[in-house]
C-alpha cells in the first residue's frame, strides 16, 4: 500500500502536505493540557517581527530579499516544473524528509485549523523545482548551484528552485526550509521579506568532516544523524577513519578475519551497513571516504592476522617486509572499491615511528639487504599503497607527513591533507599536488577549547595567491577524532563548531572575511537552534554567563 501510495504521488508528479498533520506528542493528546487558555494568548509576545532578517546557514553567495510575506498554503507541496518527467527518486525522497522538516516544529497548527492559512497575505502553493537533463551519480565536483526565487515573479502561488542537477536541487531545498518560519498567532507557516532571489554555489568543491569509529564504536544510527546533520551545513564529504590501531571494526570479505580486531561482535560494520551509509550520505548528497591508516596506525589488523606484526613486542608500523602485508591492503581495497564510489581514498601515512622495524630482527635484516633506511621503507611502503589504490582506480590522499618527508615520490594524484602545519598546503600546491586543509590548531572538534570564531577564522586559501594554485586546494575538512566521543556525545562535540567551518568552505570569502561579528554570531545561535529543533543535538554557544561556550 506504502508502495502504492508513492507511486500516485510520484506520477502526480508531487510529494507534499496533502492533509494536515498531527502530532502524536501534541497537547491535543495531552490529557494534563490545560484548555482554558487561548493558545494564542501564549504565544503572541513570541511574534516574529516581518522586519526580521532571515537566518540562512551557510550564506548564499547572493542574496536579495524585499518586504513582504507569504503563507505556505495548507496543501504545499513539493514538485518538479516539467510535469511530464518522471521524479528523480533522490528528489522524491528529499521532497518528503524536507516536508516533514518543515512541519515537524508545528503540531500547533492542528489547532486552529482555519487560521492556518491567513486569506489577509498571499499564499504559496508550491515550490516547483526544475532540473537540466542530468544524472543521479554523485561525482566529485559535481554542479552544487541552484537558483531559488520566493515567490516566482512569473506565477506569485509558486516558488522555483532551478538546479543544474538533483544535487544542486538538494541544497535548494536545504536553504528553502532555512526560509520557512511558524508564525505563532496565525498558526502559519510563513516565509517573510519575500520576494527573495538567492543564487548560490560553494566556493570549495570538498567540505569535509571526518569521524573516527576505531576509538569508538559508532551505530549506524549516529553515523547516519551526523550525515543528517552535514546536510543541513552543506558539508559534502564523511571523511570515515573507520580503522586505527585501536580496532577493526569493518567485514572485509576477501580477509575475512580483519574483523577479528573490532571490540565486540556487536560494535561491527557488515558490508551492508558501510553500503547502506554510503547510499543514505549519497541519497543527501554526501561523498563518503573510507581511510585506511598505513603503514602507522595498523596494529588492530594482527588480531586475525598476526603475521601483519612485525614482532610480538612491536605491533605497528606493519610489517612492511613481508608481501602479505600488500596482500592484504590490495584485498582490503579491491573490497572498498565495491562499497566506495567515490574518487578518492585515504590512505594515512600518519604518525610513522619506524625505529621498531629496525628493533624487529628480521625486519632489520630486510631493510639491510634491500639497502634502505627505516624512512626509505616508510616512503616505499606508502608508494607501494598508493600503487594499489590506483591499480583499483582510487586517487589516493595521505597525510601531510607523506609530503612533509617524501615529496618527489609521491603519485602526481595525491591529495596532500595538512593537519600539523599552516605551512603545508601552500607548499604543495606550490608542487603541483591538490590539498585539503585540516588545520589542527582551529579545525581539530577534538579541542574542545578551540572556539567557534577560530573555526570561523581559519582561511584555506591563507598564502595561496597564484590563481592555478588556489584551484589546487580543493577545500578542508574539520576533524572529529574519535578518543573522547562516541554515540552520546558526538554530535554536540561537532556541532555548532562545524557550522563555523562550513560557512568558511561554501560561501564566498566577501562574506566570510567579514570576520565573526556578532549579526554572523546571531546567524550561527539560530543555526544551532535549527539543529536542536531537527533533532541534531548541537551545545550552546554562549553560557549563562555571556562568556562563550569552549573556552
Ligand atoms: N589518529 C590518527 C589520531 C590523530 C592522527 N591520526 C591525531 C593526532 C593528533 C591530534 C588529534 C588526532 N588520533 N590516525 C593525526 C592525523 Cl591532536
Amino acid at each position: 500500500i506504502l508502495a502504492g501510495l508513492l507511486l500516485m504521488q510520484v506520477i502526480a508528479g508531487v510529494v507534499g502536505n496533502g492533509t494536515p498533520r498531527t502530532h502524536p506528542y501534541s497537547i491535543l493528546n495531552d490529557p494534563q493540557a490545560d484548555r482554558s487558555r487561548p493558545l494564542n494568548a501564549d504565544f503572541d509576545n513570541m511574534e516574529v517581527s516581518i522586519n526580521e532578517s532571515v537566518h540562512i546557514w551557510p550564506m548564499p553567495a547572493s542574496v536579495s530579499k524585499g518586504m513582504a510575506i507569504v503563507t505556505l498554503a495548507r496543501d504545499f507541496a513539493f514538485g518538479q516544473a516539467d510535469g511530464n518527467q518522471i521524479v528523480s527518486a533522490t528528489l522524491a525522497q528529499a521532497f518528503s524528509r524536507y516536508i516533514d522538516i518543515i512541519y515537524r516544529p508545528h503540531a500547533l497548527s492542528q489547532v486552529a485549523s482555519s487560521l492556518f492559512q491567513d486569506s489577509n497575505i498571499p499564499v504559496l502553493e508550491q515550490l516547483l523545482v526544475s532540473l537540466d537533463p542530468s544524472t543521479e551519480e554523485l561525482e566529485f565536483e559535481v554542479d552544487e548551484s541552484y537558483t531559488l526565487k520566493v515567490p516566482d515573479p512569473s506565477n506569485p502561488s509558486i516558488a522555483s528552485l532551478q538546479a543544474a542537477n538533483v544535487y544542486g536541487a538538494l541544497r535548494g531545498l536545504e536553504t528553502f526550509s532555512q526560509l520557512v518560519s511558524y508564525h505563532y498567532s496565525s498558526r502559519s507557516l510563513q516565509i517573510t521579506r519575500t520576494p527573495w532571489i538567492i543564487t548560490d554555489y560553494p566556493r570549495f568543491p570538498y567540505r569535509g568532516l571526518l569521524i573516527d569509529t576505531s576509538r569508538h564504536y559508532q551505530p549506524l544510527e549516529s553515523i547516519k544523524r551526523v550525515i543528517d546533520s552535514m546536510s543541513f551545513a552543506k558539508l559534502n564529504v564523511l571523511h570515515w577513519h573507520i580503522v586505527d590501531e585501536e580496532a577493526f571494526p569493518i567485514e572485509i570479505p576477501s580477509y575475512p578475519r580483519l574483523w577479528n580486531g573490532a571490540y565486540s561482535y556487536k560494535e561491527r560494520y557488515t558490508t551492508e551497513d558501510a553500503a547502506e551509509i554510503v547510499e543514505y550520505a549519497r541519497a543527501r548528497g554526501i561523498h563518503v571516504m573510507p581511510e585506511l591508516d598505513v603503514p602507522g596506525h595498523g596494529a588492530s589488523w594482527g588480531i586475525g592476522y598476526p603475521q601483519l606484526w612485525p614482532s610480538p613486542q612491536c605491533n605497528e608500523p606493519l610489517d612492511v617486509s613481508k608481501e602479505f602485508t600488500f596482500e592484504v591492503i590490495d584485498g582490503i581495497l579491491q573490497d572498498f572499491r565495491a562499497l566506495f564510489p567515490f574518487k578518492f581514498a585515504h590512505l594515512g601515512g600518519d604518525e610513522v615511528n619506524t625505529s621498531c622495524w629496525e628493533d624487529s630482527p628480521s625486519i632489520k635484516r630486510w631493510l639491510i639487504s634491500h639497502n634502505l633506511t627505516g624512512q626509505d621503507a616508510y616512503a616505499s611502503f606508502v608508494i607501494r599503497a598508493q600503487q594499489i589504490a590506483i591499480k583499483h582506480g582510487y586517487e589516493p590522499v595521505n597525510w601531510e607527513e607523506t609530503f612533509n618527508t617524501f615529496p618527489s615520490r609521491l603519485s602526481k594524484e595525491t591529495v596532500v591533507h595538512n593537519w600539523l602545519e599552516s605551512g603545508t598546503c601552500p607548499r604543495a600546491v606550490k608542487a603541483g599536488l591538490r590539498c585539503i586543509v585540516s588545520n589542527q590548531g582551529t579545525w581539530y572538534l577534538d579541542h574542545l577549547d578551540v572556539t567557534w570564531d577560530q573555526f570561523y577564522m581559519t582561511e584555506p586559501l591563507v598564502n595561496i595567491t597564484d590563481p592555478e594554485e588556489q584551484k589546487l586546494l580543493i577545500g578542508g575538512e574539520v576533524c572529529m577524532w574519535g578518543e573522547t566521543v562516541d554515540a552520546s556525545d558526538i554530535l554536540q562535540t561537532i556541532w555548532p563548531r562545524a557550522a563555523a567551518a562550513a560557512e568558511r568552505l561554501w560561501s564566498p570569502l566577501s562574506i566570510t572575511q567579514q570576520g565573526s561579528s556578532d549579526n554572523v554570531l546571531q546567524r550561527l545561535q539560530s543555526f544551532r537552534c535549527l539543529l536542536d529543533g531537527r533533532g541534531i543535538a548541537a551545545a550552546p554557544l554562549l553560557t549563562l554567563s555571556g562568556a562563550y561556550a569552549y573556552g
